[in-house]
């Protein structure tokens, strides 16, 4: 009986840390859902002029993860989104689609904005009116679509209040 005794005293001692530590492994363990890598800010669009079919939309993207790139956008106005870039080729400013993506570095702020890359809402049916709210769907390469609401600015008015001026930096010239 002593043998007995003396074993079950070594298994409770043995499981003893064992009981203590798992309550704190639970707590570790998280089990809502991880936030997500990249945030967007400061998401803004301009009102189309009257008879446009083109909009525009900016926002700030702050990359908490690991590099990645902006490779699509959706939106719920207009038959297409796309990424586009804007620049100024010979004196010419002019836009194109861009094909492989915005670069989103690790711990990065990236800038949308009228001058860099920027999302172009094509194929607008009805036109953007300040005040509204354009719904986006951001997809990258890597993380998960990010659901982005951009208001409709008023021409002239940027998202300058409320931090997040960050220099996009992302595009150097050549
Ligand atoms: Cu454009």
């Amino acid at each position: 009986m002593a043998r007995i005794r003396s074993l079950l005293t070594a298994l409770m001692i043995a499981a003893l840390p064992v009981a203590v530590a798992m309550p704190g492994r639970a707590l570790a363990q998280d089990p809502g859902t991880p936030a997500p890598a990249i945030e967007a800010s400061a998401a803004w669009s301009r009102p189309t002029i009257r008879g446009g079919r083109a909009g525009v939309a900016f926002l700030t993207l702050y990359n908490k993860g690991a590099a990645d790139r902006l490779v699509g956008v959706e939106a719920d106005v207009g038959k297409m989104a796309q990424i586009h870039l804007a620049e100024v080729v010979d004196g010419i400013a002019r836009m194109r689609p861009v094909v492989d993506g915005v670069a989103l570095p690790a711990g990065g702020t990236v800038t949308l904005k009228p001058e860099g890359a920027h999302i172009m809402l094509m194929g607008l049916t009805q036109p953007l009116v300040v005040g509204q709210r354009v719904h986006l769907t951001l997809r990258f390469k890597a993380a998960a679509p990010l659901a982005v609401e951009a208001t409709v600015l008023a021409p002239g008015a940027e998202p300058g209040m409320g931090g997040g001026a960050t220099q996009g930096g992302g595009h150097g010239p050549g």
